[in-house]
């Protein structure tokens, strides 16, 4: 493997041991990496020292089966899958790549004799890398995990922030926002190919004017995109594919003095200007900014990947016609969806090929994932930042939607209210570009990412295109990977899990079966109930030292972690949690389990309203904590700066899991799955996948309740949020509490645009009309958490049904249906 291995290699000689003779005895690569990399002993090495060692000897072990991975498929000539996202939500790596390349022996043997506490602190080293925002960044990451793990050959493309998703602090109960440096140290797993850098034309050019870029009609520019790469290593490590993620940097010194006129200082600034459009991740969840910046980061993304693409197309086939058979281009939502015009340019411009030949090739190439219905979330562009940055690009848009619509004449005569609405185009004040439209129409396939969203996608949201296109219509509903999301993230379950059915669930999750006729057997129960304790006491053991708050793991935890939104009612949750609280207040000798409920979740930096609802969870935290009648009873814990490595914590010691939107509107929900997968119990309503995963689990086995999507529908004309908090006593003494100021005695009136929200301007999505049945749900789990038994015969069936939501059955229903990919094996 590693090749450093020798023991007569000069590192070990060279080293000054501490103790004569231990220096050739365990002369081993990681040593060997501490020596020449950090140039410290082993004995003296700091924690991150230790940490970048063991990455680079991993690295080493990886490097030999990625050249290989790439020389193989040069050779196979196979169809090849690209995976184009604005977000790669990939957290940390090491103990992922330990576990792909089963390289847990080499990790312990590096390490020895070390203790535990040195591992932990180890891996504690490493930054989350969050390039992503929240669910479809995370599925980007567990299906470019999946594609290696079943050999399919692949790539992600994305842009290598140098900014992540900010990181979240809690002072005075509210959301601040700190930047997110995660390349301060270097990153032990990218590799730069300078050698592959790509020029992107601009027609405008930039200024930064106090800080924000601007941009400045006529000059054009180009921009230089500069590939980093990062090993994908499938399960058992005999595929390594690339995740290649784009710099933008200001095209070589030389062109750039030429630009400026020799201006050194200009080119220098010009270079930062440069820089700035991969300088961050925009952190905004379901709404689109409509920023210029955030414009030109996915042209940017798309015209780097495209050209990579085609010109890897280029160097195997000679024939134009080969593309949709050698190539399959997934655009990850609407953000790359401009690949619909640049692949047009490519092949009319560059190719010269004839339009109808170059719209044949481009429409079975790529394929569009939608991963949303808010209609706040659906992108469309001004024209003015297409003729600013891309004029081209905007003529082929204009040219396709013309087309297009002559199309939609010869098929709809006369129906001049559809023309408008499936126009490319929108027409108003300014005009604007339909980007969903531009993917559907220039796509082969579209996908929603669970049952019921497809099918509103079909029905509702665009149902036009549904009607005139029913073939390109189908469902994937999403997955995430076990390997991370059990084995990572939940060892001793793991450990159970292989002792009961052996380990095939880690690459066939429906094995998973097996542990079915388990569900009753008392000392497999105690075993799964150990694991649980086990992963409880170790997560309250983290929140005492990280955090300094008490958790008591003999209590119920209930958890909502994911981003902060209207749509998914945190709001719900904590309105429930006041209705607990004063019943208490009332009534102490109430009969129910104890509970901690954990929150953890970012808000938009500018979503006002979700950031109020953190510090009313906050605030309410605090009140139930101060009063002796709540605090033994409940616990309300807010846990700041959610990510990746904070999920892989707290979902393996669930109770239950909270999946509670409004219906209709999660697309899908991973986290959800995660849950499932790790034992929790789900109270949710028939949203997304969790209807699929009740299918699965069976209805009984779940605690759902509330108005399902057609209910919401339909009440929409009607519903009065007045209603309930005129009628129901409890609703009212829970918001009477909220909103007279219980919460927040010294900032009276802070939760006015709550009250306005559910009281005055309708309560868009519903909490009052499900608080009720939720309640009632929740008393339910209460009953059921009572009886160790039932809950545990429960949670055991849920871990076995939930092999349906491994990504790797996701990722192969995309290869059979959409991509024709095939996996390619030595
Ligand atoms: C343009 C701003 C913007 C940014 C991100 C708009 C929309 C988004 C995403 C589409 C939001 C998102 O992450 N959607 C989530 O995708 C997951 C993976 O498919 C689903 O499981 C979630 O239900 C869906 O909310």
């Amino acid at each position: 493997m590693a090749p450093r291995t020798s023991k007569s290699a000069p590192a070990s000689t060279n080293r000054t041991p501490t103790t004569a003779g231990t220096a050739a005895e365990h002369a081993s690569p990681y040593r060997d990496h501490l020596a020449l990399d950090q140039v410290v002993p082993a004995e003296a090495a700091t924690p991150r020292e230790r940490f970048e060692a063991l990455a680079r000897t991993l690295r080493d072990a990886i490097a030999p089966n990625w050249l290989k991975t790439r020389a193989l498929q040069d050779s196979a000539n196979p169809k090849r899958v690209y995976y184009l996202s604005m977000e790669f939500l990939i957290g940390r790596t090491l103990v992922n790549n330990i576990i792909n390349m089963r390289a847990e022996s080499l990790a312990q043997e590096a390490l020895a004799p070390a203790p535990e506490t040195t591992w932990r602190e180890l891996i504690e080293q490493e930054p989350d890398a969050g390039l992503g925002n929240g669910g479809l960044g995370r599925l980007a990451a567990c299906y470019i995990d999946s594609l290696a793990t079943l050999h399919i050959p692949a790539m992600g493309y994305g842009l290598r922030y140098d900014y992540g998703i900010f990181r979240q602090g809690i002072e005075n109960g509210q959301q601040v926002e700190h930047p997110d440096p995660w390349l301060a140290h270097s990153d032990p797993w990218e590799v730069v190919r300078c050698g592959e850098s790509v020029s992107v034309p601009i027609a405008c050019s930039f200024e930064l004017e106090h800080g924000v870029l601007r941009a400045v009609s006529g000059g054009s520019s180009r921009l230089m995109g500069t590939p980093y790469d990062r090993p994908v290593v499938g399960y058992g490590g005999e595929t390594v594919n690339t995740l290649r993620l784009w710099k933008a940097s200001a095209p070589d010194e030389f062109d750039f003095r030429e630009f400026s006129g020799g201006d050194f200082v200009g080119a220098v600034v010009d270079q930062i200007v440069a820089e700035s459009v991969t300088r961050v991740l925009y952190p905004d969840d379901s709404t689109n900014a409509g920023q210029a910046l955030r414009f030109v980061q996915e042209y940017f993304l798309v015209c780097c990947s495209l050209g990579d693409i085609v010109a890897r197309f280029r160097k195997q086939n000679k024939d134009w016609q080969q593309l949709p058979e050698k190539v399959a281009i997934q655009l990850n939502d609407t953000h790359p969806a401009i690949a619909v015009a640049e692949l047009m340019r490519l092949l009319l411009d560059e190719a010269h090929l004839s339009w109808e030949t170059a719209w044949d090739l481009t429409v079975r190439t790529l394929a569009y994932t939608n991963h949303t219905l808010l209609p706040e979330a659906l992108e469309k562009w001004p024209v003015r930042f297409f003729e600013r940055v891309c004029p081209r690009h905007l003529e082929l848009i204009y040219e396709i939607n013309r087309r297009f619509l002559d199309d939609v004449r010869a098929r709809y005569p006369g129906d001049e209210g559809r023309i408008e609405r499936m126009s490319l185009v929108e027409e108003g004040h300014g005009r604007l570009i339909r980007m969903a439209h531009l993917a559907i129409v220039g796509s082969h396939s579209v996908n929603g990412v669970a049952r019921i969203h497809s099918e509103l996608l079909r029905t509702r949201v665009v149902s036009d295109f549904a009607e005139m296109y029913p073939d390109r219509f189908n469902n994937k509903t999403n997955g995430v990977t076990p390997r991370r999301w059990i084995q990572q993230a939940n060892p001793e379950l793991a450990r159970l899990l292989n002792a009961t059915i052996g380990d095939t669930w880690l690459t066939d999750l429906s094995q998973l079966q097996g542990l079915a006729a388990r569900a009753d057997d008392p000392k497999f129960q105690e075993e799964f109930r150990a694991a649980k304790r086990g992963a409880k006491e170790r997560f309250a053991e983290w929140v005492r030292t990280t955090t300094g708050q008490e958790v008591d793991p003999t209590t119920l935890f209930d958890c909502q972690i994911k981003r902060i939104h209207e749509y998914k009612r945190q709001l719900l949750n904590v309105l429930h949690i006041v209705v607990l609280y004063s019943q208490l207040r009332d009534n102490p000798d109430l009969a129910m389990p104890r509970r901690t409920f954990f929150f953890a979740g970012k808000a938009a930096p500018a979503y006002r309203l979700a950031k109020l609802i953190i510090k009313l969870i906050n605030d309410v935290a605090r009140a139930v904590d101060a009063d002796p009648r709540t605090r033994d009873r409940i616990r309300v814990v807010f846990l700041p700066n959610y990510n990746v490595t904070l999920a892989e914590r707290l979902i393996p010691a669930a109770d239950v899991s909270e999946q509670i939107s409004t219906a209709g509107y999660e697309a899908s929900g991973t986290g959800n799955m995660k849950f499932m997968m790790n034992g929790a119990l789900t109270i949710g309503t028939r949203d997304g996948a969790t209807i699929e995963m009740a299918e699965q689990a069976g209805e009984e086995n779940l605690f759902l309740f509330g108005l399902t999507a057609q209910q919401v529908a339909e009440s929409r004309g009607w519903y009065d949020p007045r209603w309930h908090y005129e009628n129901e006593p409890e609703t009212r003494r829970a918001l009477d509490l909220v909103f007279g100021n219980h919460f927040s005695p010294a900032e009276p009136g802070i939760y006015e645009p709550i009250r306005e929200a559910l009281l005055t301007h309708g309560d868009y999505f519903m909490h009052l009309a499900d608080l009720t049945a939720y309640a009632e749900a929740h008393r339910r789990i209460g009953e059921v958490y009572a009886d160790p038994r039932e809950w545990t015969r429960r949670a055991i069936l849920n871990v076995a049904r939930s092999g349906l939501f491994s990504s790797d059955r996701a990722i192969a229903e995309y290869a059979a249906d959409i991509w024709s990919a095939e996996p390619c094996l030595a």
